[in-house]
């Protein structure tokens, strides 16, 4: 299914009306706080954020997989699917690939198919943390990290390929998410690991396109339960640094331990100019990879104002944006439209934080006055300002409510069929 011009007009069409006066209301509010309008609205409208090819089906826990029914089963369905997201919030204009997961049959089609729906390909992952059937050897016992050089090698071979993958599509970065831990004490040397996971790196680094960007993520554990090579940002920045310009700390909100400031880790690594990517999900006790705001939204919004922030007073390049959650309940596109407004919602709020006075704050000692300054951003409604700034763009007033009335699932399961199944995890 192809949304149109049509089809965003005919649904904004009921609720042109409200959204006109909830937004000159706004408007006339921000503007008296000395906010320009048009600029909020056009930094609203650059926020582009990726869509990773697993996102699309419906994503299970070790206990179960429940389906949704019109799930894409093919990489072209996967890219229609985002064209669906993009026609309707205008926010999502890429598409992150997961290789193996989606391997390109044909580039040419692939890359028009995506041209048709104005998609374009973010930053390609590599997968060294499952087997593949035809895998010579296994990835049990770690990938890039591993003691058997032959098994690095499969595992640098995999990246590099992941690369040509990538160049081939106009993708312009590599991430690299190593599952590589051990579960019990003794299982491996700690140093070791850490060592042949930098040297399989560089080989990897090597490699890289001039105009690429390696992103290293990090994360405490999971899939193993004791140690994680790349545990965390210090792990992750400390590669960075050791490989070169073009490699990059990549955050994922999911991958700390419970209460980590992750806004502080964001400011400390672009002080470095050293954050690379961001994955948006949310989460209660760990990885949860909830639906983005859906749990602690001034967190987010505290993020989003560490990055506002860092936008204006560091040299750090703008960081490749994903959303990384998986959807077991809802509709996986609902979910997506979900994460997409939170994630523009947090942004706008933290457009607003009066930087100035919040630094005369500073200087000056007056806690509560910051407090004061970043909670009246927070508490700011600012839900028109971000229906407006997706109105002008094409898209609709209510993504959500639109997706309802144009029966997109139920178009999708008719074609599709209720049994189809995403690749991914
Ligand atoms: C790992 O938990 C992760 O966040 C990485 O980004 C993976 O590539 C992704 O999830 C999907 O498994
Ligand atoms: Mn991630």
């Amino acid at each position: 299914m192809k949304i149109t011009a049509d089809h965003i007009q005919s649904t904004n069409k009921s609720r042109e009306i409200t959204h006109a006066r909830e937004f000159n209301f706004l408007a006339e509010n921000l503007e008296k706080r000395g906010l320009n309008i048009e600029s909020l609205i056009q930094k609203l409208q650059a926020l582009q954020i990726a869509v990773p090819s697993w996102a699309l089906g419906t994503g299970g826990t070790r206990f179960g997989r429940f389906s949704g029914g019109g799930e894409p089963s093919t990489l072209i369905q996967k890219i229609q699917d985002v064209g669906i997201i993009h026609a309707l919030n205008r926010s999502s204009d890429s598409v992150s690939l997961h290789i193996p997961w989606d391997i390109p049959k044909d580039y040419d089609e692939i890359l028009q198919k995506a041209a048709e729906v104005e998609i374009g390909f973010d930053a390609v992952n590599s997968n060294t943390f499952q087997d593949q059937a035809d895998q010579a050897r296994s990835y049990k016992f770690g990938s890039l990290a591993n003691n058997d050089k032959a098994i690095r090698e499969l595992a640098i071979e995999h990246n590099k390929e992941v690369i040509r993958i990538g160049e081939k599509l106009g993708s312009k970065a590599l991430t690299v998410w190593l599952a590589d831990g051990s579960s019990f004490p003794g299982q491996h040397s700690f140093r070791k690991a850490l060592q042949n996971t930098h040297e399989s790196l560089q080989e990897i680094y090597r490699e890289l396109p001039e105009d690429w960007k390696m992103l290293i993520e990090y994360k405490p554990y999971e899939p193993y339960f004791y140690s994680t090579v790349i545990q965390d940002w210090g792990t992750s920045f400390l590669l960075a640094n050791k490989l070169g310009e073009k490699a990059y700390t990549l955050v994922d909100l999911g991958h700390h331990l419970p209460n980590t400031n992750i806004e502080q880790i964001e400011a400390t690594l672009m002080t470095e100019g050293k954050l690379g990517g961001f994955h948006f999900n949310d989460s209660k006790y760990g990885d949860d990879d909830l639906t983005v705001g859906s749990i602690k939204p001034y967190q987010l919004f505290l993020i989003f104002n560490e990055l506002v922030a860092g936008f204006e007073e560091t040299a750090n390049p703008s960081p490749a944006w994903m959303i990384d959650a998986s959807h077991n309940l809802k509709d996986s596109l609902e979910d997506l439209l979900q994460s997409m407004e939170a994630i523009k919602l947090a942004y706008a709020q933290a457009l607003i934080v009066d930087q100035k006075t919040l630094h005369e704050s500073q200087t000056f000692q007056d806690v509560a006055q910051a407090q004061e300054i970043l909670q009246d951003a927070f508490r700011t409604d600012l839900r028109p300002l971000v229906r407006e700034s997706i109105r002008q763009s094409g898209g609709a007033i209510s993504p959500i409510l639109s997706y309802r009335e144009l029966k997109v699932r139920e178009n999708l399961i008719q074609k599709r069929g209720t049994k189809s199944k995403a690749s991914g995890l």
